[in-house]
C-alpha cells in the first residue's frame, strides 16, 4: 500500500489513505503523528479494528484517560468511550447526544486531553457530521491588544456546566448521574496555552466547559467568551467531517475544539468508539 497524507483546508484537516492502522510501522505511525500536530484532525477511512487494535493504536500517541461517565465505558475496554443512540434489548449502548456543543475533550480535568481517536461503528444515512475549530488558527488572527489582554488570564472550566448548560435541554438525553458530577470539581487552566510540540498558541476556552475568565466581573468575563467563541468558529477555522463507517478521526484537544452535530432522528443509528489521550506536556 502506499501511503499518502491530503492536506483539506489550509488551517487544518488531513485525509492519510493506504494505511492499515493495525498493522503500522514506526515509520508509518511517526507520518501519522506529524500529521496530528501540523494538521490538528487527522481522518483515516475504511479502517476494519476491534476495541483492542482502537485501544493499542491510541496508546501509541499517549497514556490513556478514562471518562467520568461510568456507564457509558466498553466493559472489557474500559479505555473506551461510547457515543451511541443504539438500545439494544431496552439497553442503551452508550451515551446518546455527547459533545453537541463546542468544547474541547476533558478540559475539565486537572490534566487535560492531548487528542482522541474516534471510530465510526454505524453512521445515519445523513447527518451526524462533527464540526472542528482550530483554536492556534483564531489565536493568530485576534489583534496584538487582545493577545496581550489574554496573555496572563485564567479560566474556571466544570463539567456540570456543559450538562446544565447544553446537555439538560437536549431530548432524549438521560441525566448525568450527581455522583459523577461531583466527581468533577472546577479546575483553572490559562486561557492561552502553548501547543507543547508546535510551539503554538492557542486560545484555551469553549463554550462547554469554561465557566468564566478569573478576576473580571461575570458580565465583564461573558462579553470576552461570547467574542471569542465567535472569533473562534469563523467559517475560515473550520473543517466539518461527515462519518462513512470504519472512519477513524484523530483531533488534537490543544489545538481545537469541537462539536458533534444533532440532526439526525432516533431512527438513525449512530454508533462510535472514543478513546482519549492524556495530555503530559502543557505549557
Ligand atoms: O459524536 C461526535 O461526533 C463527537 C462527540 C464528542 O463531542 C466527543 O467525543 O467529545
Amino acid at each position: 500500500m502506499n501511503m499518502t497524507c491530503r492536506q483539506m483546508t489550509p488551517n487544518l484537516g488531513a485525509e492519510i489513505t493506504g494505511i492499515d492502522i493495525a498493522n503500522l510501522d514506526n515509520k508509518t505511525f511517526d507520518t501519522i503523528y506529524d500529521a496530528f500536530n501540523r494538521h490538528s484532525v487527522v481522518v483515516i477511512r475504511d479502517q476494519n479494528i476491534t476495541p483492542e487494535q482502537h485501544v493499542d493504536f491510541s496508546r501509541r500517541f499517549g497514556k490513556l484517560m478514562i471518562h467520568v461517565l461510568k456507564d457509558e465505558l466498553l466493559e472489557e475496554h474500559p479505555e473506551v468511550y461510547l457515543i451511541s443512540n443504539v438500545v439494544e434489548n431496552g439497553k442503551p449502548q452508550g451515551r446518546p447526544n455527547a459533545g453537541q456543543y463546542w468544547h474541547s475533550d476533558l478540559t475539565y480535568e486537572k490534566t487535560p486531553s492531548k487528542g482522541s481517536v474516534m471510530y465510526a461503528v454505524e453512521v445515519p444515512e445523513c447527518g451526524g457530521d462533527t464540526m472542528f475549530a482550530h483554536t492556534a488558527a483564531a489565536y493568530d488572527a485576534l489583534s496584538e491588544p487582545m493577545k496581550e489582554f489574554l496573555d496572563d488570564k485564567t479560566a474556571i472550566h466544570h463539567f456540570r456546566h456543559a450538562i446544565e448548560k447544553y446537555t439538560k435541554n437536549i431530548p432524549g438525553t438521560a441525566p448525568v448521574p450527581e455522583e459523577a458530577l461531583n466527581a468533577r470539581p472546577p479546575v483553572e487552566h490559562p486561557v492561552i496555552r502553548m501547543h507543547p510540540e508546535t510551539g503554538r498558541k492557542c486560545l484555551f476556552v469553549n463554550p462547554g466547559f469554561t465557566v468564566r475568565i478569573k478576576d473580571l466581573a461575570l458580565d465583564e468575563s461573558d462579553t470576552i467568551l461570547e467574542h471569542l467563541y465567535r472569533h473562534m468558529t469563523k467559517p475560515q477555522f473550520f473543517y466539518r467531517h461527515s462519518w462513512q463507517p470504519r472512519d477513524i478521526v484523530l483531533w488534537d484537544n490543544r489545538s481545537l475544539m469541537h462539536c458533534a452535530v444533532g440532526d439526525y432522528g432516533p431512527e438513525q443509528r449512530r454508533h462510535m468508539h472514543r478513546t482519549t489521550i492524556m495530555d503530559s506536556e502543557a505549557a
